[in-house]
C-alpha cells in the first residue's frame, strides 16, 4: 500500500510512524485510518520490530479527527458518528494495546480530541514543553473517545479527568507530567533525542516481557487481586521459558551487558 498520509520508517528494529497531515494538523480522515491500520499490521508481522515511535509532522501531534472528512460532513444528512469509531478508532486502539512491541508517543505539538487518545494509548509519551493535551470534544458536542474516557481517570484521577474531558481546556506538556498523564516533558529541543534515545533503549530490551508488563498493568484496575495474581503467575510461566529470560540470567551471572533478541 502507497501512503500518502502517514511516513512509515523501519531501521535497526525501531519502526517509526509520523502522521502527515501538517497543513490540516495531521488530523485523522478514513484514508489516514486505513494507512495506519496497514503499518501497524506490518510491525505486527515483522518480528525483526522491536519499538514503535509515532509522531506527528510539522508544528501538531494530532488535532483528532478531521472534521472537514466525508466520514463527518454534516449536512442535509448527519453522519453516523458511532459507525466511524467502530471502523476506525476502536480498531486503531485495540492494534496498539495487542501490538507485539512497546509503543512511545513523541507529541511534538497539541494532541487534541482522537489525537490526545492516541498518545495516550502508547505505552511512553514524551512531550515537548511546547506540546499540549485537549480534550477538544466537549466543544463539539461530543464525548471523549478513541479510549480517552478509559485512559483519562486511570492516569490523573476523576476529578481531574471530568475537568479536562469537562472543560476542554488545554493541559500544558509540564502539567500533564506532573499530573501523571505523561512519563515526561522535556525541551522541545531535546525531543527527538530523547526519544531516539528512548526508542534505541526499548529495542534493545526483552520485547515480550515489556508488552506482558503492558497487558499486566491495563488489566489490573478491573481484576481482583487474586486474579491479578494469576495472570502474573501465566505471564511469568511463560517468559520464564523464553530465550530472553536465560539470557538475562546468564548474563547477571556472567556480570556482562544482556544481549536480548526479543524472543
Ligand atoms: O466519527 C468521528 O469522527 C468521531 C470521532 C471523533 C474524534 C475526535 O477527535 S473529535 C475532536 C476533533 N478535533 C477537534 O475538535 C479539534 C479541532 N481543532 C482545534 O481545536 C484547533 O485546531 C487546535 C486547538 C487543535 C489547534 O489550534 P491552532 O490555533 O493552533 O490551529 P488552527 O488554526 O485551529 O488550525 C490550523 C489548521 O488546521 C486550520 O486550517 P486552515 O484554516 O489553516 O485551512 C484548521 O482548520 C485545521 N484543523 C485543525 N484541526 C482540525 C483541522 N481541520 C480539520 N479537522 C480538525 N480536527
Amino acid at each position: 500500500m502507497d501512503y500518502q498520509n502517514i511516513l512509515f520508517t523501519t531501521q535497526d528494529g525501531i519502526a517509526r510512524l509520523t502522521l502527515n497531515r501538517p497543513d490540516k494538523l495531521n488530523s485523522f480522515t478514513g484514508a489516514m485510518h486505513a494507512e495506519l491500520r496497514d503499518a501497524l499490521d506490518r510491525i505486527q508481522a515483522d518480528k525483526t520490530m522491536r519499538v514503535l515511535v509515532i509522531t506527528g509532522a510539522g508544528r501538531a501531534f494530532c488535532a483528532g479527527q478531521d472534521l472537514a472528512d466525508p466520514d463527518m460532513a454534516v449536512g442535509a444528512t448527519m453522519p453516523d458518528v458511532g459507525n466511524v469509531v467502530e471502523q476506525n478508532y476502536k480498531p486503531l486502539i485495540l492494534r496498539l494495546q495487542n501490538l507485539r512491541v512497546p509503543t512511545v508517543a513523541m507529541v511534538n505539538g497539541v494532541a487534541a480530541g482522537a489525537g490526545a487518545s492516541l498518545a495516550l494509548a502508547c505505552d511512553l509519551v514524551i512531550a515537548g514543553k511546547g506540546a499540549s493535551f485537549l480534550q477538544a470534544f466537549s466543544k463539539i458536542g461530543l464525548v471523549p473517545d478513541t479510549g480517552g474516557t478509559w485512559f483519562l481517570p486511570q492516569r490523573v484521577g476523576m476529578a481531574r479527568a471530568m475537568g479536562l474531558a469537562m472543560l476542554a481546556d488545554k493541559l500544558p506538556a509540564e502539567k500533564a507530567a506532573e499530573w501523571g498523564l505523561i512519563w515526561q516533558a522535556v525541551e522541545d529541543a531535546d525531543l527527538t533525542a530523547t526519544v531516539d534515545k528512548l526508542a534505541t533503549q526499548l529495542s534493545t530490551m526483552p520485547t515480550k516481557a515489556l508488552v506482558r508488563t503492558r497487558q499486566a498493568l491495563h488489566a489490573a484496575p478491573t481484576h481482583t487481586l487474586e486474579q491479578q495474581l494469576s495472570m502474573e503467575g501465566g505471564f511469568m510461566r511463560e517468559l520464564g521459558w523464553s530465550p530472553d529470560f536465560a539470557e538475562g540470567v546468564a548474563a547477571f551471572m556472567e556480570k556482562r551487558a544482556p544481549r536480548f533478541t526479543g524472543q
